[in-house]
C-alpha cells in the first residue's frame, strides 16, 4: 500500500544556466527532466514515504531516462505507460541576465493525451493520499477529466485528497483556470497554493477576502509563500511559520513541489499539521539552495538532523 499516489506530465528539461548566456546564444545545454508531480513523489521518497507516480511518456531516449531516474529514486513507476504515439514533452530554461525563464514544447506531448482509462482504480483506492495539480488540469479536456475521474475514485475510497494549482499562465489564461482551481479546491482535503495565486485564484489583492475565500473551503489549506512565511489555514485558525534559515538562494524551481513534500511526508508520519507545516517549511528551504527542480530534495536523515539541530548539513 502507498502513502501517496500522483500523476502528471514529466518533461525532460534542458538548460542554459550559470555563466550569462542564454538560449540561442549556441552555448552547451545541461540536461534533466522536471514535473511537479515527480519533483513532489522524489521529494516523498527521499523523506522515506512510499509513492507511486505515473503518467504518459514518449517511447523516446528522454521518456526511457525520465522514467528510470524517477524509478531510482526510490517511486512506484509501475503504472506509468510510454507510447509510440507523440514524444515525451521538453521544458528549456535559461537564467541570463538575471532573469529566470521557462519554455515549454509540450503541446501534444504523450502527456497531453492521458485520458481516464490511464487509470488504475485499485491502485488509487489503496493509497493513503492522492496528490493533484493544477498542471495536468491545464493539459487538455482529456486530462481535466482524468483528474476528475482520479477524484471521484479516490473520494469513493475514502483516500484524502491533496492539490496543489501550481497555476501556470503559460498553459491558461487565469479566466480558464480560476473556475477549475475553485473546483478542485472544494475536492481537497489539503489544498497548497501559494499566496500570490491565491490572489489570482480569487481575484482579489485583500487578505482578509483571500482568508474569507479559503476558510468556506471543506478542507485545510497551507498558503506557500505569504511574504516570508508560510501559513496553515485549519478550521477557523491562522498558524504562521517564518521561513527557515536560507544561506543562499540558487534557484527558487521546485520549492512549492519540495514544501508540499515536506508537509505530505509529515502529515503520513502521523504529525500534526501544525508540525507538517514546519517540515515543508524545511523542505521548500532546502531546495532553493541547489540548481535543478528536484535534484536538491533532502533526506529523511538530514531533515531530522534540522529537526534536532544535531549536526551540520553538507550541501
Ligand atoms: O514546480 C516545478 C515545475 O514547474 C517544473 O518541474 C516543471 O511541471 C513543471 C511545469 O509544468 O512547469
Amino acid at each position: 500500500q502507498l502513502d501517496v499516489v500522483t500523476f502528471g506530465e514529466s518533461m525532460a528539461l534542458m538548460y542554459a544556466e550559470g555563466d550569462g548566456r542564454g538560449l540561442g546564444s549556441g552555448r552547451e545545454l545541461a540536461q534533466s527532466f522536471g514535473g511537479a508531480e515527480s519533483n513532489l513523489a522524489i521529494g516523498l521518497a527521499r523523506l522515506g514515504c512510499r509513492c507511486g507516480w505515473f503518467s504518459m511518456l514518449g517511447d523516446d531516449p528522454m521518456g526511457r531516462g525520465i522514467l528510470k531516474g524517477i524509478r531510482g529514486e526510490g517511486v512506484d513507476v509501475s503504472r506509468a505507460v510510454k507510447t509510440k504515439e507523440a514524444p515525451t514533452g521538453l521544458m528549456l530554461r535559461e537564467s541570463a541576465r538575471g532573469k529566470l525563464s521557462v519554455y515549454y514544447y509540450r503541446s501534444g506531448s504523450a502527456a497531453s493525451r492521458m485520458t481516464p482509462e490511464l487509470l488504475d482504480a485499485e491502485y488509487i483506492a489503496n493509497a493513503g493520499i492522492l496528490h493533484i495539480t493544477g498542471i495536468t488540469a491545464a493539459l487538455g479536456s482529456s486530462c481535466l477529466d482524468t483528474v476528475r475521474e482520479a477524484i471521484r475514485i479516490a473520494k469513493q475510497a475514502g483516500v484524502r485528497i491533496s492539490f496543489d494549482p501550481n497555476l501556470r499562465l503559460k498553459l491558461w489564461t487565469v479566466e480558464q483556470a480560476r473556475p477549475i482551481i475553485q473546483e478542485l479546491a472544494q475536492s481537497a482535503d489539503y489544498f497548497l497554493p501559494g499566496y500570490d495565486e491565491l490572489g489570482l485564484i480569487y481575484d482579489t489583492d485583500d487578505e482578509e477576502t483571500l482568508l474569507a475565500n479559503v476558510r468556506r473551503l471543506p478542507g485545510m489549506t497551507v498558503i506557500k509563500s505569504a511574504g516570508n512565511e508560510n501559513w496553515l489555514v485549519q478550521g477557523g485558525e491562522l498558524h504562521r511559520r517564518p521561513f527557515e534559515h536560507i544561506n543562499w538562494l540558487v534557484d527558487p524551481v521546485g520549492a512549492g513541489d519540495g514544501f508540499a513534500a515536506g508537509f505530505l511526508a509529515g502529515i503520513t508520519k502521523g504529525l500534526s499539521p501544525v508540525e507538517a507545516l514546519k517540515l515543508g517549511s524545511i523542505v521548500g528551504s532546502l531546495v532553493v539552495q541547489e540548481p535543478g527542480d528536484w535534484e536538491a530534495l533532502p533526506l529523511w536523515s538530514e531533515v531530522e538532523a534540522i529537526l534536532n539541530r544535531t549536526g551540520h548539513i553538507e550541501r
